[in-house]
Parts: C-alpha cells; sequence; structure tokens
C-alpha cells in the first residue's frame, strides 16, 4: 500500500508585499496555518523590522516628523535595518532549516522608494547587491489590489504613519512598480487579486503553495 512520507523541506524564504490595507498580515496568518498543517517550522517576521534594533529602525522610519525626511535617508535606513534583519534573523532560520514568512523585503524598496520615491533604481539594486547579495526569497506572493479599495480597508484603522499619509498618487506609482517588478521576475512572483474575497484570497494561496510544500514522495512498502 502507497505511503506518503514527507521528504524533509528544503528550507524556504517566502516574501510578502502588496500596497495599503491588501491583506497581507491577514493572509500571513492563513499561511502560517497551512505551514503548521503539513509540519513545516516557520519564522514569521517583517520588514522594516526583525529584530529589535531593527525594530527601533522602524519607529524611527514610521513616526511623523516635523522636519522632511529625504528619501535616501529613508532607504539607507531600510536598507540598514535589513542587513540587520537578514543577518541575526533570516540566513540562521533558513540555516537551520526553518522556512522563512517575512511580511515585505527588499522589493518594497523598489515599489516605494524607487517607483514611489522616484529613487534610482540601479542604486537600491546595488545597496541590494551589498546587503544580502546571494540572497533572494525563494516565492514572493504579491498582494494585488486597487488603491482605492485598498486605502479603503486600511482606513478603517486609526492611525496612519508617516509613509502611509501619502496620497493616492504615490500608491497607484507603488502598485505598478510592484506590478512590473512581478512582470519583470514570473518565476518568482505569484500575484494574488487582493480585491477577493477572504476565502478566494485563500484558495489562490493553496494553490501557490501546494507545489513548494507538497514535496512529498510515495513510497511503497
Ligand atoms: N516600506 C518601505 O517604504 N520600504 C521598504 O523597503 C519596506 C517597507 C520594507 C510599513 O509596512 C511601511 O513600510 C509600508 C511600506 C513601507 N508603508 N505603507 N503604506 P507594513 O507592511 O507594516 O504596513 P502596511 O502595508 O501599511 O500594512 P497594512 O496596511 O496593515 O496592510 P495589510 O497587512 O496588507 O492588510 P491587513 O491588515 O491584513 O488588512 C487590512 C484590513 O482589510 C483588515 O481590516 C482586514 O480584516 C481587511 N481584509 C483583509 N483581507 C480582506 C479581504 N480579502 N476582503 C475584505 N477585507 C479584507
Amino acid at each position: 500500500m502507497p505511503v506518503l512520507t514527507p521528504t524533509p523541506p528544503v528550507a524556504c524564504f517566502i516574501s510578502i508585499e502588496g500596497g495599503e490595507g491588501a491583506g497581507k498580515s491577514t493572509s500571513i496568518n492563513y499561511l502560517k496555518q497551512c505551514l503548521l498543517n503539513a509540519g513545516i517550522e516557520c519564522v514569521h517576521t517583517r520588514e522594516p523590522g526583525g529584530t529589535p534594533m531593527a525594530e527601533d529602525i522602524r519607529a524611527l522610519l514610521l513616526a511623523h516628523r516635523d522636519e522632511s525626511v529625504d528619501p535616501y535617508t529613508e532607504l539607507l535606513l531600510m536598507f540598514a535595518g535589513r542587513r540587520q534583519h537578514v543577518q541575526n534573523v533570516i540566513r540562521p532560520a533558513l540555516a537551520a532549516g526553518k522556512w522563512v514568512i517575512c511580511d515585505r523585503f527588499t522589493d518594497a524598496s523598489f515599489a516605494y522608494q524607487g517607483a514611489g520615491r522616484g529613487l534610482d533604481a540601479d542604486f537600491i539594486a546595488s545597496l541590494k547587491q551589498y546587503v544580502h547579495g546571494d540572497l533572494d526569497p525563494h516565492m514572493t506572493l504579491l498582494f494585488d489590489i486597487d488603491v482605492a479599495t485598498g486605502m479603503d480597508r486600511a482606513g478603517k484603522r486609526a492611525n496612519f504613519d508617516r509613509i502611509e499619509k501619502e496620497d493616492f498618487s504615490f500608491f497607484e506609482r507603488v502598485r505598478q512598480g510592484y506590478l512590473s517588478q512581478a512582470q519583470a521576475q514570473p518565476e518568482r512572483y505569484k500575484v494574488v487579486d487582493a480585491g477577493q474575497s477572504i476565502e478566494q484570497v485563500q484558495a489562490q494561496l493553496d494553490v501557490y503553495l501546494a507545489p513548494l510544500v507538497n514535496s512529498a514522495a510515495v513510497v511503497d512498502v
């Protein structure tokens, strides 16, 4: 009788991207449960943030300020936190065979600071090379939603941080920036239609996750 024997899963790095109110946090809980059900241990982390020091940098980045914040200052702080996060959390977890689910990663810098703020993509790419050269997510789930719907969902929260206070056109550039990245890297990106119901989004996630999780070997005994 055939017995399903799960092969030890190769540690997998999944990043979650998308605009405001796209439902990333909601879906990460679902993804974690799917992995748990498959017997896969995962580390859930986020950017900006993910270590005590990088969380301090997050607070610096998102706080409202009386002075204007230079876009390069913003970008460099994102990458300073990222280096700390990659070295102290992401690489050690993957090396220990754990899966990593990261709520935003470097693609967010291309989308927000690149497409949104207008910073040079080649400069961002060179920072990426210095900070985590050989490390890229195995799969990036892009939660794509039209900006008005996303803002409407996010608007139900009480407080907006410094970046969330940007205007509609900023978030439209961010969305187009993400979609361009997805088009350029179809092997890594999976686009989720985040405007659907939560159940429909989860069904789409099942489809994207299955090839990674179902690495089960059929053994005849
Ligand atoms: N940032 C950057 O600029 N550069 C970088 O390099 C990095 C980040 C790494 C913080 O990110 C900010 O940092 C972010 C980008 C910038 N700024 N912005 N804007 P964050 O990820 O912490 O913050 P966020 O994007 O603002 O997350 P969010 O608004 O909380 O979105 P979400 O996690 O995608 O949404 P959610 O909390 O899961 O859902 C929002 C609401 O919608 C909630 O009430 C849900 O119950 C509801 N929801 C969720 N799914 C559905 C569906 N399918 N139908 C109906 N309602 C739903």
